[in-house]
C-alpha cells in the first residue's frame, strides 16, 4: 500500500532526501501521479501551513518544507504529461507584485500543464508592467494571477488596469486564485474567473476559453 502519510510527514520534516525516497517508492508501487501530489505532497504542505499559522513552525522550516515538496513534484511532473499533445491553449501565470508565495501557483501551473495547456510561468513578484509586457510578447489566451496576502490582493486590480492601459485587456481572459480571494472579489476587480484550487483551475480555464 502506498505510504502517503510517510510522504506527507517527509514534507512536514522538510527532508528532501525522505521526500525523494517516498515519492520514488510511491511511483514504483504504481500510485497515480495526481494522488501522489494531492494525498502526499499537498497534504503535507497543508499541515505545514496550519502549523505556521499556529506559530508551531517558522519561516526557515516552512521554506525547507516547500523545497522538499518541490523535489517530490519534480519527480512526479514528467509522469503527468504522458506524452499528451499540448493543444488547449497558452496559459500564462504569475504571482502578483509584492507577493513571494509560489507553491500554490506552481501547483496550478502543473495542473494546467498536465491537462494540456502550454504554460508560461513568470514567477513571483510580477509587476503590472511585466505582466503587460509578457502578454504582449507571448499572446496567451489566458492569464492567471495568484496572491496569498491580503496586502497584495489589490495588485491584481492594478494588473488588470495595466492590461487595459496597454490596450491588451480584450486579448486575454484573466483568472485569479489564492487563499484570501473569492468569486466576489474577482467580479469586483473585473477578472473573468476565479478558481479556489489547482484542480478547479483547469475546469474554470476551459469554461473561460469556450465562451
Ligand atoms: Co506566507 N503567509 N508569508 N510564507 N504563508 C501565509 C499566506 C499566511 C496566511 C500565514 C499566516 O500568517 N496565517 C499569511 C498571510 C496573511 C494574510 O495576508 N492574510 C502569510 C504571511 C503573513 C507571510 C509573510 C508576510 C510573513 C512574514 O515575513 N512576516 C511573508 C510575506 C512574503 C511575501 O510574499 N512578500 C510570508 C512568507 C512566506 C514564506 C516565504 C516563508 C513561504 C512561501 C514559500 C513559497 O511559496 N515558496 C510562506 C508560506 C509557505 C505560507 C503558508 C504557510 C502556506 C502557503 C502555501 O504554500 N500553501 C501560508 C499559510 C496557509 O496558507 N495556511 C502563508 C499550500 C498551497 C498548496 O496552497 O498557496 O493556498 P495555496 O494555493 C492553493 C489555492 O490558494 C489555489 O490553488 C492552490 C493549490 O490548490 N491558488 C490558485 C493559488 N493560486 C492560484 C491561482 C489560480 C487559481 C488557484 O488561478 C490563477
Amino acid at each position: 500500500m502506498v505510504n502517503y502519510e510517510g510522504l506527507s510527514n517527509a514534507v512536514i520534516k522538510g527532508s528532501v532526501k525522505q521526500v525523494v525516497e517516498a515519492t520514488q517508492a510511491a511511483i514504483a508501487e504504481g500510485a497515480e501521479p495526481m494522488e501522489i501530489i494531492q494525498k502526499g505532497l499537498t497534504a503535507g504542505i497543508t499541515i505545514v501551513g496550519q502549523r505556521f499559522k499556529a506559530c508551531e513552525m517558522y519561516v526557515p522550516e516552512v521554506l525547507m518544507s516547500a523545497k522538499a515538496m518541490a523535489a517530490g513534484v519534480d519527480l512526479v511532473k514528467p509522469l503527468l504529461k504522458g506524452g499528451e499533445v499540448l493543444t488547449k491553449g497558452r496559459f500564462m501565470i504569475g504571482t502578483v507584485k509584492g507577493d513571494l508565495h509560489d507553491i500554490g501557483k506552481n501547483l496550478v501551473a502543473l495542473m494546467m500543464e498536465s491537462s494540456g495547456f502550454e504554460v508560461i510561468n513568470l514567477g513571483v513578484d510580477i509587476s503590472p508592467e511585466r505582466f503587460a509586457d509578457a502578454v504582449r510578447e507571448h499572446k496567451p489566451q489566458l492569464l492567471g494571477l495568484s496572491a496569498l496576502l491580503t496586502t497584495t490582493m489589490l495588485a491584481m486590480q492594478d494588473t488588470i488596469e495595466g492590461l487595459k492601459e496597454a490596450g491588451l485587456r480584450d486579448t486575454v481572459k484573466v483568472m485569479i486564485g489564492g487563499a484570501p480571494l473569492s468569486a466576489d472579489f474577482a467580479l469586483e476587480i473585473g477578472a473573468d474567473g476565479y478558481a479556489p484550487d489547482a484542480a478547479s483551475a483547469t475546469e474554470v480555464a476551459q469554461k473561460l476559453l469556450s465562451k
